[in-house]
């Protein structure tokens, strides 16, 4: 039941306005954005080809995937020379037209920072390898086996991999293991030796002066580790392998380590979000996002991508409810904007599968509905908003029918062969259907062509058969389309910024099951945005203050809504709707 009156209105926000505060980040995810010389392959210059599409939208920032030469042991999250580009996605020359392109355009590149590991391509780490004695060999981490007492080898500790197995992997050559937190083929850099930093930090002002804005940081929060590597609590009796994050995220050096970075980006002017997993202490990441702070601009938090990973990790199911999506939300909302802070908006990138499929219905009947109702819960909250590739139009996961030989990912083809004994293996197939990392990474959809106006080739992964209807051409002309009501969002930020991107947030009827509702505000305006969550028709107590103030109007709506309201109103499936009201008509006190 909605309350006649409106929560007081927090203390006004006192955080500094910044040029990346007020911008929409749009993530293209090179491999599958569009290929321009019909290998099957997405490259730079197919991406300069849709710079107007992008622009047109209404981003202002382009963040690319990881574009360095890379065996693609993780699709480029394996970096063998910082340097120079993956070949099949072109060369420096190409990204140099690319970012004049961008440019010209009035908007700003961000580039992948990957900088926990490198490839064991990388000629550091072949160097380190080939002799406890080489120079670079405390790059790396390296540790001694241990042994049991039937004097077998074992790992120095027990911690598992994001992808499978230990963390460990035994290097004959020299007798002892190196560290490796993602694949074998990704050991970690050992960031307590100096010669690592200034490494990378060679590499992010190189990139800078090329004409990069700055960058997103992969798993950032994972360089600094407790230096004493112990054994994690056993948290999985049936596993060798056990969760160590407590050991490797948010380690004792990291802010030490992100200020010496933070300090080259102060100098230019530069934009970062940290990729931050295992973090949920909302001051740790004050620490690393705070205006005084010269770290880093913002982060990418996990915590509402995990509402639906089981106990037994990502790809076990779990219920989540709207209650818990509210209380992540407002509790980000509300710390940050209290505490100078600043917020990373996202739903979707190349390791999430698909919101509409996960949050909404993907159902002939609901898609655009539920992907303009989720657009709207992300668009109008505070924050840097970002939209990854294909969200646009409200692309769903890959087709149910997909079966395993169509997908591509390390993360899930690991998963699968680490549990193809387990006793109901057909499980974790409806599983993958879900939550694969390989769900946002199908081919762009341009039009309805044959490969979906992608590639004149064959493509690296299979096209998602439902682009003959669903494509960025029938979009981008439909006024109706998903791709202009997030161009509408886009629109409306940039022209009410003090309340849609600086303003307050406060949650309304926190209890209610099925409505999502909440407050912008600002000295100059205030906004109420609604969401139904359901497939199902709902009533909704409309507060007193929508009554009241006959000054109110409609924003954006993904139904035919008029004004003015009832006190009780039907939302109907995925209905949302933005009202907003400039202050020198609303109550005095809303
Ligand atoms: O992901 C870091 C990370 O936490 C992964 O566990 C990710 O959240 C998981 O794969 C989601 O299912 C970053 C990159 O975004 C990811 O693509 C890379 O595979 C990973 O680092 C290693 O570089
Ligand atoms: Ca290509």
């Amino acid at each position: 039941m909605a309350s006649d009156s409106l929560p007081d209105s927090p203390r006004p926000r006192r955080t500094a306005k910044k040029w990346w505060k007020e911008s929409t980040v749009y993530q293209v995810y090179p491999a599958s954005f569009k290929d321009s010389n019909g290998d099957g392959i997405g490259d730079i210059p197919g991406i300069t080809s849709k710079l107007d599409y992008i622009k047109n939208l209404g981003a202002d920032i382009i963040w690319l995937n990881p574009i360095f030469c890379s065996p693609q042991i993780d699709m480029g999250y394996d970096v063998s020379d910082y340097y120079n580009i993956y070949r099949p996605f072109g060369t420096v020359d190409d990204l140099d037209r690319l970012t004049a392109g961008i440019h010209e355009r009035g908007m700003k590149l961000v580039l992948d920072l990957v900088v926990n590991h490198t490839s064991d391509q990388h000629r550091w780490f072949q160097e380190a390898r080939s002799s406890r004695f080489n120079p670079y060999r405390d790059w790396y981490v390296w540790k001694k086996p241990t042994f049991d007492a039937d004097g077998n080898r074992r790992p120095p500790n027990n911690w598992k991999s994001y992808f499978g197995g230990s963390v460990w992997e035994y290097d004959d050559l020299t007798g002892e293991y190196y560290l490796h937190l993602f694949a074998k083929e990704q050991p970690d850099l050992n960031w307590e030796n100096p010669y690592v930093r200034a490494a990378v930090h060679d590499i992010v002002r190189y990139w800078l002066n090329k004409g990069a804005d700055g960058f997103r940081m992969d798993a950032i929060n994972l360089i600094s580790k407790d230096q004493s590597f112990p054994d994690a609590p056993v948290t999985d009796p049936n596993s060798r392998w056990q969760d160590g994050t407590k050991y490797f995220a948010c380690g004792p050096r990291l802010h030490e380590y992100l200020q010496g970075i933070g300090k080259i980006l102060k100098q230019y002017d530069a934009f970062s979000v940290g990729e931050m997993p295992e973090i949920y202490d909302l001051n740790e990441i004050l620490r690393s996002v705070g205006d005084d702070r010269s770290e880093l601009s913002m982060v990418f938090h996990f915590e509402i991508v995990s509402l639906d990973h089981g106990a037994g990790g990502k790809f076990t199911s779990r219920t989540w409810t709207l209650n818990e999506l509210k209380t992540v939300v407002s509790k980000w909302q509300t710390y940050m904007h209290n505490n100078n802070g600043w917020n990373a908006l996202y739903l979707e990138n190349h390791d999430q599968p698909r919101i509409v499929s996960r949050f909404g219905s993907d159902t002939q009947e609901h898609l655009a509905l539920s992907a303009k109702m989720l657009a709207t819960f992300l668009g109008f909250q505070s924050g840097t908003l970002f939209i990854y590739q294909g969200q646009e139009l409200g692309l769903p996961n890959v087709p149910k029918t997909w079966s395993l030989d169509q997908y591509r990912d390390i993360e899930t083809l690991n998963h699968w062969h680490e549990n193809q004994k387990s006793p109901h293996p057909e499980s974790y197939l409806q599983e993958y259907r879900l939550k694969s990392r390989d769900n946002a990474r199908t081919p762009m959809p341009w039009d309805s062509s044959p490969n979906a106006g992608f590639s004149t080739a064959h493509p690296w992964i299979p096209v998602n058969d439902n682009h003959i209807s669903l494509n960025a051409a029938t979009q981008i002309t439909q006024k109706e389309s998903v791709y202009n009501f997030w161009a509408s969002i886009l629109h409306l930020r940039k022209k009410y910024p003090d309340v849609l991107v600086y303003g307050t947030f406060e949650l309304l009827d926190p209890d209610h099951e099925h409505v999502f509702a909440y407050i912008r505000r600002a000295s100059s305006a205030h906004a109420i945005v609604v969401m139904n969550f359901k497939s199902n028709e709902v009533k909704w107590s409309v507060p007193a203050c929508f009554q009241r103030n006959g000054h109110g109007r409609i924003l954006l709506a993904n139904y035919t809504r008029s004004l003015p309201l009832d006190s009780t109103i039907t939302l109907r499936p995925f209905e949302s709707f933005i009202w907003f009201s400039d202050s020198e008509h609303s109550e005095a006190r809303l």
